[in-house]
């Protein structure tokens, strides 16, 4: 509006001029002043435009985040926001439940363990008395730990299972069982691996491990060795601990009664540690074939029996 103002002054001041001279040239003659309306009028639509233009922005500005706004309410109305159970990302030990206490998620023994009637899921502990099931046992264990009524025997924090199935008679094992028994082992491990492999269950560094240990002699057994001491050791410190060798000997234990003697004799110096060198040399493997290849990387699955 302004410049209108100014150029109307302009007009009025040119006019005036015109009539105080009659004499003088046209310098600002009708022509010119209307010419110049004209181009007002159209300075003046084009702004007019212009801001037009820009009312229409902001207006669909403001539509379009309150048609936001009216989204995200609806979207909370349709999923309202459903309460996270801390339970869920409390992580309790075998034998553990969580449980809330005072608004607080923590870890108590798991009050009741299915019942089992099927002898095949009893377990024999390492005090060599059956329990119904391993959840019996590691319920034992927590109910000693943490000092409670159903504790039977305090000693029982040591308890593990040593093997599956009812205890039996500790069989021995005769030499000549002993003496071969290595060479069993080695072929039993050779054979897991394959079956891994076979179905797809290796990792893919294993998984060449694996096709090298068949297409080259030398590496037969070595490679199913190394394999399977990568696998016990969970905790890749390099040595595989008697609670790591769990998922060989349980399972094995009832089945070949020389396994037990076998583990043991791995551990040459008893340091309770079974290294590379130790279990090569108890598999009767040239130390040379050994070599550390383990696939860090690998998902923590258990391999029993393959
Ligand atoms: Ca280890
Ligand atoms: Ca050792």
């Amino acid at each position: 509006m302004r410049s209108l103002w100014l150029l109307l002054c302009l007009g009025l001041l040119a006019l005036s001029q015109v009539r105080a001279d009659d004499t003088s040239d046209d310098i600002f003659g009708l022509e010119d002043i209307a010419n110049f309306d004209e181009d007002d009028e159209e300075f003046l639509r084009l702004l007019e435009e212009k801001n037009q233009a820009k009312d229409v922005e902001r207006e669909n500005e403001l539509i379009s985040k309150l048609a936001e706004v009216a989204e995200n309410q609806q979207n909370q109305l349709n999923n309202p926001v459903i309460e996270v159970d801390p339970c869920d990302r409390m992580h309790c030990g075998a034998g553990r439940v969580c449980q809330m206490a005072d608004d607080k998620p923590e870890c108590v023994c798991i009050p009741e363990c299915p019942e089992e009637s099927d002898v095949r899921r009893h377990v024999c502990t390492n005090k060599n008395e059956t329990w119904p099931s391993d959840c019996a046992v590691y319920q034992q264990r927590c109910l000693c730990d943490t000092k409670a009524a159903g504790c039977r025997d305090p000693d029982n924090t040591h308890l593990h299972i040593d093997y599956y199935g009812t205890c039996h008679e500790a069989r021995d094992c005769p030499e000549e069982d002993m003496k071969d028994f290595p060479r069993r082992m080695r072929d039993w491990l050779f054979n897991v691996m394959r079956d891994l492999a076979e179905r797809d269950e290796l990792t893919e560094h294993y998984m060449q491990m694996e096709l090298e240990a068949e297409t080259d002699n030398t590496r037969r057994w070595a490679n199913a060795a190394v394999w399977k001491w990568c696998d016990l050791d969970g905790d890749t410190d390099r040595s595989v601990s008697r609670h790591e060798l769990f998922p060989i000997r349980a399972p094995l234990v009832s089945l070949e009664h020389c396994i037990a003697p076998f583990l043991e004799s791995c551990d040459a110096n008893k340091d309770h540690r079974i290294t590379l060198v130790e279990w090569g040399a108890c598999l009767e493997l040239k130390e040379e074939v050994l070599k550390e290849r383990c696939d860090d990387v690998q998902n923590a699955v258990p391999h029993l029996l393959g």
